[in-house]
């Protein structure tokens, strides 16, 4: 007989040892649901190396719990004309799934794009930060999501509208999100006006429009009355509201941030993303085109572009500031974001390079699902008292609750770190994870007193204990007050063809408004900012130009403002190239071979689609094309009507015309005239140009080669020939 074991704690029995976990024992390593996200290939696929996690397994169609299905078009039913049985799982498991398929939009930003990419230090920042994302050579996988303000999730992505610039940095420290705008400053100094603002520029309540416009009421009666929204608003008004492609977009993170170093020295910094296309906008025409014939325009570039493996770039740089008690810099308050610090009074510092190479392979998954926030910060980098930005630091947070529908989104794949993740969350909607243990409390005395705080030296983020004073008050400080010196400075800097286009835009934004008292409240706010402009816009409404109401010292223009003057590499570029069948083939494809060595993305145009022959295929036709696509035009060929329309044609005009282009040419060559982007007609295609007549700064003829296309290339460089027109559509 063998004697039993004695109990624990049994009367009698040994007392129980318990020793106090005091040594840290090793992290265990990240739970299945916690490893990183499936790196993807630059097209997008998963990588062929983590294949376990693709949503996709086995061959069969399967029900949600993988029984395989043998049909899935025919409901089961009592004889083929009978009525459906309740007992048909599938049928309930298929529509009950499809009927929850929806989330809740975003509340603002809802219409995006995104991209997977990688995120290069030089080192330069790992002087003033001491996060691993800055540290020399450091390469850290990202996830970028462009997107337009106001309109919902279906809406165009031309319209006039800031544009969203959010990245997550998945370092090894953890996610870092720069949730930015491509205007560096914003409508707002306190974020307690979010809501309103928000609620100004939506569309009206009543009758749910204008969609993802500000050209409306309610949009001008909130800025002309919080005039602190005059600088954003001018931006707005800008060519920056109407971006070419999010590819040549600058990125800002409008806040001041403050980074720590490896001493807990401290340093202000604004970030700033400077795309290496440079900064270029579409024409408002090419705008409102581009909603009616291509709402996905923005959309579409930047996937096109990954696809065929243009892959965009841009440089992370920094505007340091010394953390000084008043953070203030050279006048200018540090902690308002309606403000911005000219790059010549601090120049941006570059520290790292960004590249996106990869296409989400689900929109929903990725895209939809990204939940940034501004409070995802690393150790190096932290936050300042900036009221905007203590307002995002709750809001960001509590709207993913509702959106993403529980407080478990960042065990979405999109939105898990690649560093190992170890919290005592539990539970919840949506719980990935299986969590070990019986104590996600600390202390304790159970799970061996895991898990163990970190120290400054094992990583931990530590917070600057700035000092901090004051009344409780519900007050701005005195230099809040200045609301109109930058929107003047922004004015003062733009070219005159930029500042047509501001004009115009006022011009066409206080147009649609209905109410004449919001006009000329705007107009007055116009006259604060510069009295040429107030008075072209006045002049447009048909209007009587008002004095200006308030003083400030002149500001200094800041040239790196304006987006015209320069020339940029034309990598991924589109050139439009008009083919006749009948005609000169083996020259376009020698021209197409040209284009593509250079860099460009050449699309051919016939008038059918198809195999043209030499190895050519027409990849858009003249009912497919339109002008709006293309940064350059070239017309290889005669592009002639056909010959019963020519022959209808003439009959009704009743003479001999000599019109002989089809007329969807005829309006591609003269829409890309009109926007002032480079034609280049060779071949055939010179009587086209011939015939429409046109003339001047960027219109090419020639036979295609050596010269003339040193020059097409040379003014896609500049983006547009704008000195053909003194303004343009
Ligand atoms: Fe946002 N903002 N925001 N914002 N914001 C959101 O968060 C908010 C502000 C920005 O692609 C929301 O996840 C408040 C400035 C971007 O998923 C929400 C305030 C800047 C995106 C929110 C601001 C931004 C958002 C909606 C004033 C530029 C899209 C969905 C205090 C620096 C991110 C979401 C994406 C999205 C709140 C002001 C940029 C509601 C309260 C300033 C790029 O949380």
């Amino acid at each position: 007989m063998t004697t039993p074991a004695p109990v624990p704690g049994a009367p009698g029995s040994e007392p129980p040892t318990l020793e106090e976990p005091t040594e840290p024992r090793e992290v265990p390593p990240p739970k299945p649901d916690q490893q990183q996200p499936v790196p993807h290939s630059p097209t997008g696929a998963p990588s062929k190396d983590a294949p376990t996690a693709s949503a996709q397994q086995g061959a069969y169609l399967t029900t949600a719990t993988g029984v395989r299905i043998g049909d899935s078009d025919h409901s089961l039913k009592a004889g083929p004309r009978g009525p459906t049985l309740l007992s048909d799982h599938h049928l309930r498991e298929k529509i009950m799934h499809f009927d929850h398929e929806r989330i809740p939009e975003r509340v603002v930003h809802a219409r995006g794009a995104g991209a997977h990419g990688v995120f290069v230090s030089n080192g330069a920042a790992s002087k003033v930060s001491r996060a691993a994302v800055f540290a020399d050579g450091e390469e850290t996988p990202v996830f970028v999501r462009f997107s337009t303000v106001l309109g919902s999730r279906g809406s165009a992505d031309t319209v006039r509208d800031t544009r969203g610039f959010a990245t997550k940095f998945y370092t090894r420290e953890g996610n870092w999100d720069l949730v930015g705008n491509n205007i560096p400053v914003f409508f707002i100094q306190d974020g307690i006006k979010f809501p309103d603002v928000i609620h100004a520029g939506k569309p009206h309540p009543d009758r749910e429009i204008p969609q993802a416009q500000s050209a409306h009421d309610t949009f001008w009666d909130f800025v002309s009355l919080h005039t602190e929204a005059q600088h954003h608003a001018i931006w707005n008004m800008s060519d920056r509201g109407i971006p070419r492609s999010y590819r040549m977009m600058e990125g800002f993170g409008v806040h001041t941030f403050r980074l720590v170093d490896a001493d807990g020295q401290t340093t202000l910094v604004k970030f700033h993303w400077k795309p290496r296309l440079g900064v270029h906008s579409l024409t408002w025409e090419e705008a409102q085109l581009a909603g009616g014939v291509d709402p996905d325009f923005h959309r579409r570039d930047l996937y096109d572009a990954i696809e065929s493996g243009a892959h965009p770039v841009w440089d992370l740089g920094i505007q340091a500031f010394p953390d000084t008690p008043d953070q203030m810099f050279e006048g200018i308050d540090l902690l308002d974001s309606t403000k911005l610090v000219p790059e010549e009074l601090a120049p941006v510092q570059l520290v790292g390079t960004l590249t996106l190479t990869g296409n989400p392979t689900n929109f929903f998954a990725e895209t939809e699902q990204v939940a940034f926030h501004t409070g995802h910060l690393v150790p190096g980098i932290d936050g300042t008292d900036d009221p905007l930005l203590m307002a995002r630091n709750f809001s960001y947070l509590d709207t993913q609750l509702t959106r993403l529908a529980g407080p478990n989104f960042n065990q979405i794949p999109v939105n898990r770190p690649h560093a190992p993740v170890n919290d005592n969350h539990r539970d919840g909607f949506h719980q990935q994870a299986v969590h070990g243990g019986v104590a996600p409390y600390k202390p304790n005395s159970l799970d061996a007193g895991c898990p163990f705080f970190a120290g400054a030296d094992e990583g931990a983020f530590v917070d600057v204990p700035v000092e901090v004073q004051g009344s409780k008050v519900r007050e701005n400080p005195a230099s809040y007050d200045d609301h109109f010196s930058q929107a003047r400075l922004f004015w003062l800097s733009m070219s005159p063809v930029e500042q047509e286009h501001i004009v115009n835009a006022y011009s066409f934004e206080l147009g649609k408004c209905y109410e004449q008292a919001i006009k000329e409240r705007q107009l007055i706010a116009l006259a604060n900012i510069d009295a040429d402009l107030c008075a072209r816009v006045s002049q447009a409404l048909g209007l009587v130009a008002p004095e200006r109401t308030v003083e400030y010292e002149e500001p200094e223009p800041s040239p790196a403002l304006s987006q015209l003057g320069g020339t940029w590499p034309t990598d991924g570029r589109l050139v439009g190239v008009v083919v006749d069948p009948d005609g000169d083939l083996a020259g376009v494809a020698a021209m197409r071979e040209e284009l593509m060595a250079q860099g460009l993305l050449p699309l051919l145009i016939a008038p059918r689609g198809g195999d043209l022959g030499d190895g050519l295929v027409a990849q858009r036709t003249f009912a497919t094309a339109r002008s709006i696509e293309f940064d350059a035009l070239v017309v290889a060929g005669a592009a002639p009507l056909a010959a019963d329309a020519l022959t209808s044609r003439d009959s009704k005009a009743g003479d001999d015309s000599t019109v002989r282009t089809d007329p969807r040419v005829g309006l591609l060559v003269q829409e890309c005239f009109r926007h002032c982007k480079a034609v280049l007609a060779v071949g055939d295609g010179r009587a086209v140009v011939e015939e429409l007549g046109l003339v001047g700064a960027g219109i090419m003829t020639g036979d295609g080669e050596g010269d003339v296309r040193e020059e097409l290339l040379a003014l896609l460089g500049t983006h547009r020939s704008w000195e053909r027109f003194a303004t343009s559509m």
